[in-house]
């Protein structure tokens, strides 16, 4: 049976303010993720479907992207694992009821937490031009209304097709292939958001735009510089693989403006010394750097290894390019400006180049906290020549390792979900379909949110994921929207992007990775590929919340078949039926997928190549590891302001709200909340437990005010705030963007504090 959702909503929230803990899981994460999950389902389906989670003959996570050890744990799920698992197979259900009790502009005003608890999506809704409510169309009729409002546009550009990184391997590429026959590259996604300076860095400076370590690299490394990264709440099954890391001797470092309780101790859940015990010490180092430093602080230890000679010379006169520029630049690193930039005593970056110096295998992990900065790639950038110096890439135990977010987002990108593909890419897939796909570089993200606004992007389609919340600078993007045609969501879950629409708007429901997905010919499974370049098979095994739900797959199959017409050619109908078939194209136009088919077969998958990790082959335009110049700068922040980062909770999952507690931080009952240093909120009387307006300022003098949000003083790193998004996205200005990778500076936001307007 479903049970009632709970009403409590973000907008009335009120949270209380305990001490931030200092280590994370152990049994209150046992038992939390246990309670989480059967808030939606029956215990019997609990333990049905969290048996299945990320075991050979089961589905991949909904989670994160963290690869699954080779021998799996009979448990190898996490705390918000079972989160995002629960949240999926949650037995409630929306029904064309529903949307007929309530209105859209009722729904526009409730939370995305109470829309998220309102079950999964059952039924395709049409809201049409004008009506008030969404009503049930069969699918025959949605995709009618798609194919006569795509084919409308004077031009295919004037399409965007948006991806989330949740979408199969084979959803990806018939989605790509669609857009790409009708004729245009405008295939924004969000990875646009999220790791993209990292790929814009890596493909740059090594060739490939991936991480180049895997999990055994990880347990054979000397020292571990996790920087910009809270895996305790967003890869907690890394912290299992820091453990044993550790165990093995790896000294861990972590560089962050905040001290995550995940990195201080991590109390494995799956032995009884976890569960009972103390844990193990995870964090050898910690430097809390100021937000934006990290640049500055590579920059140093570079010089003082220059300053060492502690150079591998053979590996840069063998593999590099570069080094000469570099060693000049970087030897005349100016020590007052690392010391400003970082907030750290040169001491400290002393104590790291020491453990550096006497470590021979050495990784940086990282995350949103590099990406999401005006300076994110020069940083990344710096991070490469680091590795490089002392030949950190290409060996055991050793190399660069950005932590992808969403489950499949580095599949769905080698899948070809990219504005900017390759030549070679473009000519594989169309010798593959004959024919000759678009050349011109299409939008990302924050490009198609400006093309909708200028009234040149008119269909907004996008397969899963949460647009209007997850982009930012809420306003602005909500107005864009608004100003299309029509808005197409493929979704499992109601959330915010479903009540902003364009003048026309369709729900398209669809299966999850929880889900069984059969066809006409038969059971059928998807694949994924994750953060360490591994791909294997994903297959659901729950009954579908409705009797005629199609999958991603099916959906851009028949989508493509209505659009394109009879005349395109293509066996759509097949590849909607048999995911081989599609398996079958894939291997003939991405490279690493030949024998696709039975390779994925195999238990745990297979690895894709990487040339630098296997060959120290280095496919970039100088055929070498390139080292690169990068200007030390870091965030300007004027006197009396603040800079703010927007950063997760412990209770959501990007725009899902999951709940209203951040344990590890010591937040419960409530979102509305900005971690302030008691030392900036003494100079700037923020009283602890007061509520306040955060303003943020940009070059274009618009306001953009974020109101009621309560102070808690907290040890963040001087000059920095935090609080949470999505609901701080509003103060993020849309043209406020990293360099070469356009990924919005989520985690630069200047900010001022001013009166609560809401006056509570
Ligand atoms: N449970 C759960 N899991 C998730 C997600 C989720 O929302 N919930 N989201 C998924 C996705 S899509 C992604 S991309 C990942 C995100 O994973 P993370 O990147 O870990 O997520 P954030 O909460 O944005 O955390 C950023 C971290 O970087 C630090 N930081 C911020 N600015 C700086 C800086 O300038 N320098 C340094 N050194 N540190 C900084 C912050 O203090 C924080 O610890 O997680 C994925 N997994
Ligand atoms: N201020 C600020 N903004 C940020 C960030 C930040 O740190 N700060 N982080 C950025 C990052 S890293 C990312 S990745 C983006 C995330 O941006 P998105 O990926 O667009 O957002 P999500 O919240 O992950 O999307 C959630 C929705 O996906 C749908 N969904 C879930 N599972 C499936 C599925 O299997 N199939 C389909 N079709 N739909 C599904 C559900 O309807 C759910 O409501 O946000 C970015 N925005
Ligand atoms: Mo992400």
């Amino acid at each position: 049976m479903a049970k009632q959702a709970p009403q409590s909503d973000p907008a009335q929230d009120a949270p209380r303010v305990g001490a931030p803990q200092h280590a994370a899981a152990g049994l209150p994460a046992v038992g939390h993720s246990l309670r989480m999950a059967s808030e939606q389902m029956s215990p019997k389906r609990v333990l049905a479907t969290l048996r299945k989670v990320n075991q050979p003959d089961g589905f991949d996570c909904p989670g994160c992207a963290w690869p699954e050890p080779g021998k799996t744990h009979t448990a190898e799920f996490c705390e918000n694992g079972a989160k995002a698992v629960a949240e999926e197979a949650t037995e409630r259900r929306i029904t064309p009821e529903f949307f007929a009790a309530h209105p859209v502009a009722e729904l526009a005003e409730r939370s995305g937490y109470w829309l998220g608890q309102q079950g999964r999506l059952t039924t395709p809704m049409l809201l049409d031009e004008g009506a008030t409510h969404y009503t049930p169309v069969s699918w025959d009729e949605a995709f009618a209304l798609v194919a006569e409002e795509l084919n409308a546009l004077d031009t295919p550009d004037g399409a965007a097709f948006y991806t989330s990184g949740r979408t199969s391997n084979e959803a990806a590429f018939l989605y790509q292939l669609f857009a790409r026959r009708l004729g245009t590259n405008n295939l924004p996604d969000c990875s646009n958001m999220c790791h993209e300076s990292s790929g814009s860095a890596l493909t740059e400076t090594l060739g490939v735009g991936k991480g180049s370590v895997s999990l055994k690299d990880l347990y054979q490394a000397d020292l571990i510089i996790v920087a910009g990264q809270n895996p305790g709440t967003n890869h907690p099954r890394m912290l299992s693989a820091l453990e044993r890391a550790k165990r093995a001797g790896a000294k861990v470092v972590s560089v962050n403006p905040l001290p995550e309780a995940g990195l201080e101790r991590f109390k494995n859940p799956q032995n009884a010394r976890g569960l009972a015990g103390v844990g193990t010490k995870l964090t050898d180092l910690f430097l809390q750097i100021r937000l934006g430093g990290d640049l500055a602080l590579f920059r140093a230890l570079n010089r003082i290894l220059l300053e060492r000679d502690a150079v591998d010379h053979a590996f840069v006169a063998e593999h590099c390019h570069g080094f000469e520029e570099f060693r000049a630049d970087a030897a005349a690193t100016d020590r007052e400006a690392v010391l400003a930039a970082t907030g750290l005593p040169w001491s400290q970056i002393e104590e790291l180049a020491e453990l550096v110096l006497g470590s021979q295998k050495i990784i940086v992990c990282w995350a949103m906290g590099l990406t999401q900065h005006k300076h994110a790639v020069p940083t990344i950038r710096e991070v490469v020549n680091f590795l490089l110096l002392r030949g950190n890439v290409g060996r055991p135990g050793a190399g660069v390792c950005p932590v992808r977010g969403h489950s499949n987002v580095q599949g769905d990108r080698t899948m070809g979900i990219f504005e900017r593909p390759t030549a070679a890419f473009l000519d594989a897939l169309g010798k593959e379909f004959s024919f000759e796909p678009p050349r011109e570089h299409g939008l990302d993200s924050v490009d198609t949110i400006r093309a909708m606004r200028d009234g040149r992007v008119k269909v907004f389609f996008a397969m899963g994921g949460n647009f209007v919340a997850a982009t930012p600078d809420t306003l602005a993007t909500e107005a864009a929207i608004r100003s299309t045609r029509l808005t197409v969501h493929v979704s499992t879950k109601l959330n915010r992007s479903h009540v902003v629409t364009g003048a026309r708007a369709l729900i398209l429901p669809t299966l999850g990775r929880t889900d069984r997905d059969w066809t006409a010919a038969g059971a059928q499974f998807v694949t994924v590929e994750d953060s360490m370049g591994m791909v294997h098979s994903s297959r659901g095994g729950l009954r579908p919340p409705a009797d005629d739900l199609l999958s991603e797959v099916r959906i851009v199959a028949r989508l493509a078949r209505a659009v394109l017409g009879p005349q395109d050619g293509l066996p759509w109908e097949e590849f909607g039926d048999s995911y081989d078939t599609v398996r079958d194209r894939i291997s003939r136009v991405v490279p690493g997928f030949d024998d696709f088919n039975a390779k994925v077969r195999r238990p745990g998958g297979f690895a894709l190549p990487h040339g630098p990790r296997d060959s120290r082959t280095f496919p970039t335009a100088t055929g070498k590891a390139n080292f690169s110049v990068n200007p030390l700068t870091a965030p300007e922040v004027p006197e009396g302001r603040l800079l703010l980062q927007t950063l997760r909770s412990h209770d959501q999952y990007n725009t899902t709200i999951y709940g209203l507690d951040d344990r590890y931080r010591g937040i419960t009952g409530g979102r509305r909340v900005v971690l302030v240093n008691p030392a900036d909120a003494a100079e700037l009387g923020l009283a602890e437990g007061g509520y306040v307006d955060l303003v943020s300022e940009w070059t274009d003098g618009v306001e953009r005010r974020a109101p009621h949000f309560k102070v808690v003083h907290y040890p963040v790193a001087r000059g920095g705030a935090a609080a949470y998004y999505p609901e701080t996205n509003v103060l993020v200005p849309l043209d406020s963007t990293a360099d070469v990778s356009n990924t919005p500076t989520s985690k630069a936001v200047v900010i001022r504090f001013e009166p609560d307007s809401a006056g509570v």
